[in-house]
């Protein structure tokens, strides 16, 4: 497992912290460690505790991971405040494209990824919903997924709505990946690597994760994201996972740490 300091630690020391929980693929963390990873960035790892944590409450007014402090700067604790930071700390490789229309479709679709009612988002209420409604899982396994039900949207209603949503997400990302393939470049954006890339490769965790020699993660939390969905195994294409394959393989950290 990665080395990871504690929050009181963390607080006396400048450069980059990243705030992520321990021994577990979160998609939004391995996201922005790719973003650091590619642009060479050093970091140090900062241990979430499972649950509510108040000292990261009281560190950095939230209490979700990840989280990337810059010396005396405000917490980003978002996807897009985390990209801006990277982007301005090293901005080459640049990983937001130049031209205005693909940036604008790139945030967006990253957005549909990571963001609010996204395929994280939608992906988390579904694995909650299962996790509610197995009989054989423990108290302490219903417990967390009551918690982070409560923090984030879980109703029955929305995990009715959550395959069809990701669904089209998935549709979407294929649509253009296989439509740039067909014209001979590379990434989601043409012949250069963007943030989008990265985040498809690190959420794909949550339907597909890699196998466990690149990616050792615990077997409970493997089947809780393996996806058994048929609506969204209908539109997890072969193109999108080889995709994630070849961004971890040829630009990623592999085995994956955390
Ligand atoms: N705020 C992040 C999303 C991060 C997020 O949803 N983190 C969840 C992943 S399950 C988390 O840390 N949950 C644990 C907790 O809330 O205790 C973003 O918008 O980029």
């Amino acid at each position: 497992m990665a080395d990871y300091i504690d929050i009181e630690q963390a607080k006396t020391l400048s450069g980059l912290r990243i705030v992520a929980p321990p021994g577990r693929p979160n998609p939004w963390a391995e996201g922005l460690k790719s973003l650091c990873h590619i642009k060479r960035v050093p970091y140090v790892l900062v241990r979430k505790v499972a649950g509510h944590d108040p000292a990261l409450q009281g560190w950095t007014l939230q209490s979700s991971a990840p989280v990337a402090v810059w010396n005396d700067e405000r917490p980003r604790t978002t996807w897009n405040e985390q990209l801006y930071l990277l982007e301005r700390l090293v901005p080459e490789p640049s990983l937001v494209p130049k031209d205005k229309e693909a940036r604008v479709l790139m945030f967006g679709l990253c957005n549909e990824l990571c963001g609010e009612a996204g395929l994280g988002w939608y992906r988390r209420i579904m694995i909650i919903h299962s996790t509610l409604s197995d009989p054989e899982v423990t108290e302490q396994g219903k417990a967390a997924a009551s918690y982070l039900g409560e923090k984030y949207g879980y109703s029955p209603a929305s995990a009715e709505a959550a395959s069809q949503r990701i669904g089209q997400t998935l549709r979407m990302l294929n649509t253009r990946l296989t439509a740039q393939q067909s014209e001979g470049r590379e990434y989601f954006f043409g012949n250069l690597m963007s943030a989008l890339d990265i985040y498809w490769s690190t959420f794909a965790v949550l339907l597909q994760p890699m196998p466990p020699e690149l990616c050792p993660m615990d077997p409970a939390i493997r089947d809780s994201f393996v996806n058994t969905d048929p609506i969204v195994a209908e539109s997890l294409s072969p193109e999108l996972l080889a995709h994630r394959d070849r961004i971890y393989r040829e630009h990623l950290q592999l085995p994956m740490d955390f």
